[in-house]
């Protein structure tokens, strides 16, 4: 009897905001894959640290090649090369190439980490609190907004025309960033892109898999109704 069963293997949790892109990725392209679910710190993980000792989520592993591979970005590029879909999120002009890993580098790098940081502060005990790098944090985030700003009056996608990996990245990094240090009121083109971005079935079916955890997000008040399903209620 033939295993109809998908070599691909997740390992990931529906409340990640990095796993949320690389599911962006798997269901924008239809890639069939099995969610392992990480409930717990990734480090305490035993099959996931044992495949990636950095203990950060998530990682994909394909039995087909018996090959783990981590880092959100380096997951969609082997998803690409390995398991090519009619959908692609990178494009084949080296010149494009290179501007989609740019903004896919800046959404992880300067929308990402800083909200990472302001949601990692708000769980710390207040001896632990780091004002400094709030500020920073900050400081980086309405950078990065004022910079999306300006691009998203003149694009619809993070690139150009069609979504691709840099809009992976933006979606859960925006959503995310609107709750813990919101933009939509003061950037209309940027709320008007994220509108795009959350309206799309994939986000829209990640929002949905997240939902039942989002009590345990520590800005979940800040989290727009139409998220949480409390506007349907
Ligand atoms: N650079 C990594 C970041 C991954 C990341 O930050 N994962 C978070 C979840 S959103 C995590 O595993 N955090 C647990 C920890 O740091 O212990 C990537 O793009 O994959």
């Amino acid at each position: 009897m033939n295993d109809t069963r998908p070599t691909l293997t997740l390992y990931s949790h529906p409340l990640s905001s990095s796993c949320w892109k690389v599911l962006l990725a798997l269901y924008e392209t239809g890639t069939p894959f099995e969610p392992a679910l990480v409930d717990g710190p990734p480090k305490t993980h035993a099959k996931l640290s044992a495949l990636w000792p950095i203990g950060k989520m998530p990682v994909l592993y394909d039995a087909a090649r018996k090959q783990a591979t981590p880092e959100t970005s380096i997951i969609i590029e082997y998803l690409q090369l390995h398991y090519p879909k009619s959908a692609r999120l990178l494009p084949d002009d080296p010149s494009r190439l290179l501007e989609v890993r740019l903004w896919d580098r800046f959404f992880d790098l300067y929308v990402h980490t800083p909200m990472q940081k302001l949601v990692a502060d708000r769980l710390r005990g207040d001896a632990d609190k780091d004002p400094a790098g709030v500020r920073d944090a900050k400081q980086t985030l309405d950078t990065a907004y004022r910079m999306l700003e300006e691009r998203a009056g003149s694009q619809t996608w993070a690139v150009g025309g069609s979504f691709t990996m840099a809009d992976c990245s933006a979606m859960p990094a925006l959503f995310y960033a609107e709750a813990v240090h919101p933009f939509a009121s003061k950037h209309p083109a940027l709320a008007a892109y994220f509108t795009g971005l959350t309206d799309r079935p994939a986000s829209r079916r990640v929002i949905e898999e997240a939902r039942p955890y989002f009590h345990y997000f520590p800005f979940f008040d800040a989290l727009h109704p139409r998220f949480t399903g409390a506007e349907n209620r």
